[in-house]
């Protein structure tokens, strides 16, 4: 199903920077870890996971968990600490490049910190569905973020799939670009979603994921934005019972592994916890679809009034500006070309 029209206009912004450039640099790929060491006798993988159990990212990692030990026949145990019980993601991410962590299952948001060029791929109405993304990321393009993320510091062995994400608000019934004008919207923290809200008139505030919920309950957010699974899963829909449907960012998650623990691994060791990751890939996706209209189920019961956009091209001519800079620079345009024309 695809969540929002094909938008001409997009490929006018497009156009109207593209045709202003010379030369179109080639983006070097790069290699990431260096060749395997021998299989140390047992290996004890810690894995940290945002969401709580029953949640879709949660059932697919404890059963990767479960896979990787019976493809290792025991020598490899994934210890997964799921509900940011580690701390949020941004601190996961740093105790992942101290060695205090050797997997995680992240969002883009930090891992474009690591590999810029791939914030291109989390910029609003460009992906129109799940569908169109994973054709991307199951393909040339997700292969060359692999080794850009590889070459950072994160093995990917699998991309699960972000959603489509909304936004949600208290007290504000949010049916048209008019009406975000000035409301506190939640952010992650990331350029292109501060940007973003500041683009609709809004003001981004920045909240850690595990913090939005008291964030509501206290008053210092007006709105947050996530897909509906989230939006269920943290409770949020307790406070924000306006949602407001725009599907505005679809975005891949990814199961990565640090190169340092990757290169204490087996070849042996590395192809089973590949394959396993790969499989949790393919589960997650289904459970996912299950989880989407379970958690739009739960909200109706809830009492949420959904709205959609009526059109999309004036959200689209105000993410303009910041959707030119990422045509205009040479790292980020080869990814939107392809994914524009296909
Ligand atoms: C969730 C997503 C997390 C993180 C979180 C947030 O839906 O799975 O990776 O992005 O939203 O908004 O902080």
């Amino acid at each position: 199903m695809q969540l929002f029209p094909r938008i001409s206009s997009l490929g006018a912004i497009a156009a109207a920077a593209v045709c202003s450039l010379i030369a179109v640099a080639p983006v070097s790929g790069q290699q990431g870890a260096a060749p395997p060491v021998a299989a140390a006798s047992a290996v004890n993988l810690r894995l940290w996971n945002i969401h709580p159990e029953g949640y879709p990212v949660t059932v697919a990692l404890n059963s990767f968990a479960e896979d990787v030990r019976a493809r290792t026949g025991g020598r490899v145990n994934v210890q997964v600490f799921s509900n940011a019980v580690l701390g949020d993601q941004p601190k996961a991410v740093s105790m992942l490049k101290a060695g205090e962590l050797d997997m995680g299952e992240f969002g883009l948001a930090p891992l474009t910190e690591a590999v810029p060029s791939m914030k291109a791929i989390t910029l609003p109405f460009l992906f129109q569905d799940a569908e169109h993304m994973f054709r991307h990321m199951d393909g040339a393009m997700g292969d060359k973020f692999k080794e850009r993320l590889s070459a950072a510091g994160f093995v990917v062995i699998g991309w699960y799939d972000g959603g489509a994400r909304s936004f949600y608000c208290v007290g504000k019934r949010v049916q048209g670009p008019r009406d975000f004008a000035g409301l506190r919207i939640r952010v992650q923290g990331t350029e292109i979603f501060k940007e973003m809200i500041t683009l609709l008139g809004a003001t981004p505030t920045m909240v850690p994921y595990k913090d939005v919920k008291g964030a509501f309950e206290d008053g210092k957010i007006d709105c947050a934005e996530n897909n509906l699974p989230s939006f269920i899963s943290a409770g949020h829909y307790k406070h924000a019972k306006y949602f407001f449907q725009t599907n505005h960012v679809v975005t891949p998650e990814a199961l990565v592994v640090s190169t340092a623990a990757w290169k204490k691994l087996s070849t042996a060791d590395q192809a089973a916890i590949r394959a396993a990751g790969q499989a949790s890939a393919v589960y997650m996706r289904q459970l996912w679809n299950k989880q989407v209209d379970e958690a739009r189920a739960t909200a109706v019961k809830a009492g949420i009034v959904f709205d959609r956009p009526i059109e999309y091209g004036a959200y689209v001519s105000r993410m303009k500006p910041m959707h030119q800079k990422y045509w205009r620079d040479a790292s980020t345009r080869d990814e939107l070309l392809t994914i524009l024309a296909n």
